[in-house]
């Protein structure tokens, strides 16, 4: 059988549920996912392969103002997503949509779709979490709206959470697999190294736990990550790692009374790790004070943020 693959770029602004939908469609977490806005920080890659089709997803950061050179770095991502795709996934949400004015494209969406443009791209529209959507008539205005302003090649609503909706996009986007070598081996998932995969676990539990903008300024600087044998001959992987904040008083936050936040972050990071890895794990965490990293090129790069 001939192989064929397809590159598919998922864009959208902060919180739409880009990395849920692709983890969804890869049946399998890759990219973590909360409820605050700007949760990925950088591009990561998903991969699925059925039979002789290989679809390469390319989750990116949620397209925003950027306020810090962090930000920056970030938009820079979805740019770079954009380069040498077969297609854009351009991803709404269903219900706030609805604030919008008559025909007035809110303008994060508005810019993509100008980059879509400019590069000539093919799109699909998904307009995600219509397990929220009251009326799903309201949908059609939606897409009225949309697709007078680009000439998208589908419109496919779907819920990332319920999965309701996954299986038409995924018929959508295997009409661009055109015949080509696959690019990575059959039983990969992602391109994420597992330390990468590790750190950004531990940051998934900082951003669910945390509140307003202490989880925006964290990075996770994983220091000690090897696996060996216990006493008795067990297997279990050793986790040291600092979380990077910007201020003492965050790092108060981080830490809790007595410890207890750390603590609680910690153990549900432990978990995940050990659900991953499918062993006993081991997770010591420190905090750092470190002030206004996110506009040190420096200390970006050093956390693996460029
Ligand atoms: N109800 C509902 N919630 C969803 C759905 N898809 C995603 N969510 C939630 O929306 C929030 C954001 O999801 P993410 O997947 O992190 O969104 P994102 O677009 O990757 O966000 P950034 O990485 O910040 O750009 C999370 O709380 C998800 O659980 C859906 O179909 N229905
Ligand atoms: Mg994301």
């Amino acid at each position: 059988m001939e192989q064929k693959s397809a590159f598919i770029t998922i864009i959208g602004r902060p919180n739409v549920g880009k990395s849920s939908l692709m983890n969804k469609i890869l049946g399998q977490k890759v990219a973590i996912v909360s409820n605050k806005p700007q949760t990925t920080r950088t591009r990561i890659m998903g991969i699925l392969t059925k039979d002789e089709t290989q679809l390469v997803f390319i989750d990116t950061p949620g397209f925003h103002k950027p306020r810090n050179e962090l930000d920056r770095n970030m938009n820079k991502a979805v740019g770079d997503g954009m380069s040498d795709v077969e297609v854009a996934v351009l991803v709404i949400e269903a219900v706030t949509q609805f604030k919008t004015e008559d025909n007035v494209l809110p303008p994060a969406e508005a810019e993509l779709i100008n980059e879509l443009k400019r590069r000539k791209l093919k799109a699909v529209l998904v307009i995600n979490k219509i397990d929220l959507l009251p009326q799903k008539d309201k949908l059609f205005d939606i897409i009225t709206n949309y697709t007078s302003h680009f000439d998208f090649e589908a419109v496919v609503p779907l819920s990332a959470k319920t999965g309701d909706g996954t299986e038409n996009l995924l018929s959508e986007l295997n009409k661009f697999s055109k015949p080509s070598p696959h690019y990575f081996d059959k039983d990969d998932v992602t391109d994420q190294p597992e330390k990468v995969m590790v750190a950004e676990m531990i940051r998934e539990k900082l951003l669910r736990s945390l509140d307003k903008e202490v989880p925006h300024g964290i990075a996770v600087d994983l220091e000690r990550f090897v696996e060996r044998d216990t006493a008795n001959g067990e297997p279990i992987v050793e986790v040291e790692a600092t979380i990077i904040c910007e201020r003492d008083s965050h790092k108060g936050i981080i830490i809790g009374k007595n410890g207890s936040m750390l603590k609680k972050i910690g153990m549900l990071a432990r978990k995940d790790i050990e659900k991953f890895f499918g062993i006993k794990a081991n997770v010591k965490l420190w905090v750092k004070v470190k002030e206004d990293w996110r506009n040190r090129q420096g200390l970006i790069h050093t956390f693996g943020l460029d």
